[in-house]
């Protein structure tokens, strides 16, 4: 039997990722951080939280020796390296922070494994957000890096310091650069859970308006479920590799916004110049979104799009749900949710 360490289980990647595992038998230690309240929500909505071969243990990515430890007493020989100050958002509000937890905090993982085990196989979550101001469209593993943000220089040492690993140590370091992946678990200060739970509420009278940022930021959007399954996959090929996750398809935020409308009962139609800008439900005549620039980030990432066909050659991974299922699935998630009022 595999034993496994997933850093961020109670993230939505880390619960779909425990799923997935567990599902192949593995034993998997997942970890959490001390809170004043528990937070298994996803791990509960996916019925895994009492499965027999997961073991919850508490965990901060920041303390070297609990890395350690961590590597020592469940014997692993896989890590998924999941943790992170992942908002974007709150990373230009607390640099430091992020760059502890989302940059140091994979080397402390990555140490741990150099000192009780090398032989230990590493993965570290990369992010789309590196490629930041493009440099190509699209984007692929051979695409120069610009990071717009505080969180995305983080995870661009923390990928640089997992090839650094992997070409200096010899350690089977995988860096997968994935690009944004949604889901019904996604957490709802990212835009499209924003939107899906937002929509769900206004239809069922809970909310007025959705108030959102910038419209024009263009994203390739995926199923985070198939996404979990690349990283497995990247762990399991004979040799450490870099591996773009994509589905080659960008979409603005405003079209996300009517393709959730849509799956709503909304027919909206967009008005107005940038920071006014509004959505107005046809039937209704009543404004169901409006811009409000205290969303903006002080960088923006404009557009994305990514190439994943290394992953499609040497991983056989290639995505299969479309964003307008995707989407219908969110707002039918959120819908039933906020009915039951269990909207988490
Ligand atoms: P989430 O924000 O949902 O989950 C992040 C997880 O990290 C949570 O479990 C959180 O715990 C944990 N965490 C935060 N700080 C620490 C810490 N100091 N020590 C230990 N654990 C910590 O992210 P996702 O599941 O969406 O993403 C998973 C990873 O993939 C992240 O690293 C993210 O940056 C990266 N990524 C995500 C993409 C996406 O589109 N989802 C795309 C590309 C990369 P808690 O619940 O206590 O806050
Ligand atoms: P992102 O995701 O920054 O791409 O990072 P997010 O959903 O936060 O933003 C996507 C785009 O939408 C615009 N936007 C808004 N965003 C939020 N959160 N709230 C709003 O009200 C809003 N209005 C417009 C943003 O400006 C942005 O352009 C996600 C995270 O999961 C990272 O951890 C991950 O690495 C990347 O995806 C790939």
């Amino acid at each position: 039997m595999t034993t496994a360490i997933v850093t961020g289980i109670t993230g939505q990647d880390g619960a779909y990722l425990a799923q997935l595992l567990l599902e192949k038998g593995y034993t998997v230690y997942g970890t959490y951080r001390r809170t004043s309240s528990v937070n298994f929500w996803r791990l509960d909505e996916l019925d895994v939280t009492r499965h027999p071969n997961l073991r919850l243990v508490e965990f901060d990515l920041t303390d070297l020796s609990t890395c350690i430890r961590l590597l020592q007493t469940s014997e692993a020989t896989e890590v998924y390296n999941l943790a992170a100050q992942s908002f974007v958002g709150v990373s230009f509000e607390q640099p430091i922070t992020t760059a502890e937890i989302t940059g140091v905090g994979a080397v402390n993982l990555l140490e741990a494994i150099r000192i009780v085990n090398p032989k230990v196989r590493f993965y570290q979550a990369s992010t789309s957000e590196m490629f930041g101001k493009v440099q190509a469209i699209p984007q692929d593993e051979d695409t120069p890096f610009y990071p717009r943000s505080p969180y995305g220089v983080a995870k661009l040492y923390a990928h640089w310091m997992t090839v650094n690993y992997r070409e200096s140590y010899g350690i089977f370091g995988c860096s997968g650069i994935l690009f944004n992946h949604e889901s019904p678990l996604r957490g709802r200060e990212f835009v499209t859970r924003k939107i899906t739970d937002a929509m769900a509420k206004i239809r069922l009278g809970q909310l007025d308006v959705l108030e959102l940022g910038n419209l024009d930021a263009k994203r390739d959007w995926g199923f985070a479920k198939e996404y979990v399954e690349g990283m497995w996959r990247m762990l399991q090929v004979d040799e450490p590799d870099t591996y773009v996750l994509a589905t080659n398809r960008t979409e603005s935020v405003r079209n996300f916004v009517s393709m959730a409308g849509k799956a709503a009962g909304f027919d909206l139609v967009f008005s107005g110049a940038a920071e006014q800008e509004t959505a107005i439900d046809r039937q209704s005549g009543r404004t169901v979104v409006r811009v409000n620039p205290r969303y903006y980030r002080p960088a923006e990432v404009d557009l994305l799009i990514g190439n994943p066909e290394k992953a499609r050659q040497r991983l056989g991974w290639t995505p299969q749900t479309s964003l307008e299922s995707l989407c219908q699935m969110m707002v039918e998630a959120d819908l039933r949710r906020n009915r039951a009022g269990t909207s988490l």
